[in-house]
């Protein structure tokens, strides 16, 4: 196979998709199947006593029983949630990051979904959980679990990222060392399923004069957030099932608010309490961690949206490339809070050139959205970057133009791009461009 027939997009070894699909296969075999690989791609060439004897040993003894509830693989056990460091384990406040760069796809596990609680986990028995909507409304209404079963539901593909993802690449004045999870670790991807909340607003009768509404979860700290009831109108849901399972105790069994592209934070877990009203409560969850100082020392109040933002996943942080020089697919995730990923680019020589990378269906609003690219390493110093523009034309910023606009100490909403740095030997780690 000539290695002239895959065409090259951008610097530093970006190729052409459909070249590299027509002769790809080829080209990587030769340099990265072993010798059993090899011979069992020619028929023929190896005889039916030879296959039958290099059998393991899975193959001649039946296998075990299947359990009730199925668990991966115990050679994947090192794919685990990771708790951040500034968080000890027995703090009611603790921060775990999900392995991002294990995901394919766009659905995250939810046992390994990321997770913030404030105030610890309740453990809630659902048959006395309540939901109230309550204030501007005219008829005042109180649910049962098993009476919010009862409704229509809809099922969505949504991210959920918490507004303090990326914050250490926000404020640290030198790149860290750390892998795509510890960076990057506080965003996921899950089919959300249950109720919207205009069903259940129309029939609680919303007052003319109502304009936001406090959500409240049933958390010992009673977290608390204001949203504007045009967002609850749309598209905001009471999540009772999470990736076709009922919601887990971490992501706010029995239910939770889920408000899709906004931040995290205002997604309330073990939600007990919508009060309508019309203005903001200025709770202390969204005074204090949950504002963003601007460059000028000005706080700005309820940035809602989660902005476009994407990530290289493969090769990412702490990785090592197994192969010098060798034919690799760039893959990552691209998101964004105000709708669809229309355009992702991929830099291979640190933002000099680039290409326009292939985006995998589905293309979701406000979901995760993979992208690949081919790319042949040529063994020597490289810097590969993603750059996402999502349907409302926003394009993710660079650090220094991000910086640029906010404090120096600020760290919510951070979006700039991410740089990853493959040395010569093939370590890939995070740096600043
Ligand atoms: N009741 C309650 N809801 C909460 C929180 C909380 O501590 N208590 N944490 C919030 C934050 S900061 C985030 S980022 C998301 C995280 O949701 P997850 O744990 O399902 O990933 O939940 C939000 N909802
Ligand atoms: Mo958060």
């Amino acid at each position: 196979m000539k290695k002239t027939s895959v065409k090259a997009v951008a610097g530093n070894g970006l190729l052409d998709r459909r070249s590299f699909l027509m002769s790809g296969i080829a080209l990587s075999a030769s340099c990265s199947l072993g010798p059993l690989a090899a011979s069992a791609s020619k028929p023929g060439g190896v005889s039916s006593q030879s296959i039958s004897e290099s059998f393991p040993e899975w193959m001649k003894v039946p296998g075990h029983a299947a359990t009730e509830y199925g668990q991966p693989s115990a050679h994947e056990s090192q794919v685990r949630r990771h708790l951040q460091k500034s968080a000890p384990e027995t703090s009611i406040f603790s921060i775990w990051h999900t392995p991002i760069e294990n995901q394919r796809g766009i659905i995250t596990p939810s046992g390994l979904h990321f997770t913030v609680n404030h105030n610890g986990i309740p453990d809630i028995a659902p048959q006395r959980h309540v939901l109230m909507i309550h204030g501007l409304v005219e008829r005042p209404l109180k649910f049962d679990v098993d009476s919010l079963m009862l409704y229509p539901m809809v099922s969505n593909i949504h991210f959920l990222e918490c507004a303090g993802n990326t914050a250490s690449n926000a404020v640290s004045l030198t790149s860290l060392d750390q892998s795509a999870q510890e960076l990057f670790g506080q965003i996921s991807g899950s089919e959300w399923t249950g109720i919207p909340l205009k069903h259940l607003f129309k029939e609680a009768g919303i007052k003319a004069s109502a304009k936001w509404v406090i959500a409240e979860g049933a958390d010992g700290g009673s977290h608390s957030r204001s949203i504007p009831l045009d967002k609850l109108l749309d598209d905001a849901i009471i999540a009772l099932y999470q990736n076709g399972e009922r919601i887990r105790p971490s992501q706010g069994y029995p239910m939770r608010l889920f408000v899709p592209g906004w931040e995290g934070n205002l997604n309330i877990k073990w939600l007990h309490r919508l009060e309508v009203t019309d203005q903001p409560a200025y709770t202390k969850d969204e005074s204090g961690l949950y504002s963003d100082i601007l460059e000028d020392g000005k706080i700005q109040r309820f940035s809602f949206h989660m902005d476009v933002k994407s990530l290289i996943t493969h090769p990412s942080g702490r990785q090592l490339l197994p192969e010098k020089r060798g034919f690799y697919e760039i893959s990552g995730l691209a998101w964004s809070g105000y709708g669809k990923i229309k355009l992702v680019e991929v830099s291979a020589d640190g933002g000099k050139t680039w290409a326009r990378a292939h985006i995998e269906s589905p293309i979701l609003p406000k979901s995760l959205t993979r992208f690949s690219m081919p790319w042949r390493w040529n063994g020597t110093d490289a810097i590969l970057l993603s750059r996402a523009t999502d349907e409302a034309g926003r394009v993710q910023p660079t650090r220094d133009q991000w910086r640029a606009q906010h404090a120096s100490y600020s760290f919510n909403h951070y979006n700039g791009i991410q740089a990853w740095h493959i040395s010569s030997s093939g370590v890939v780690e995070n740096c600043y461009v």
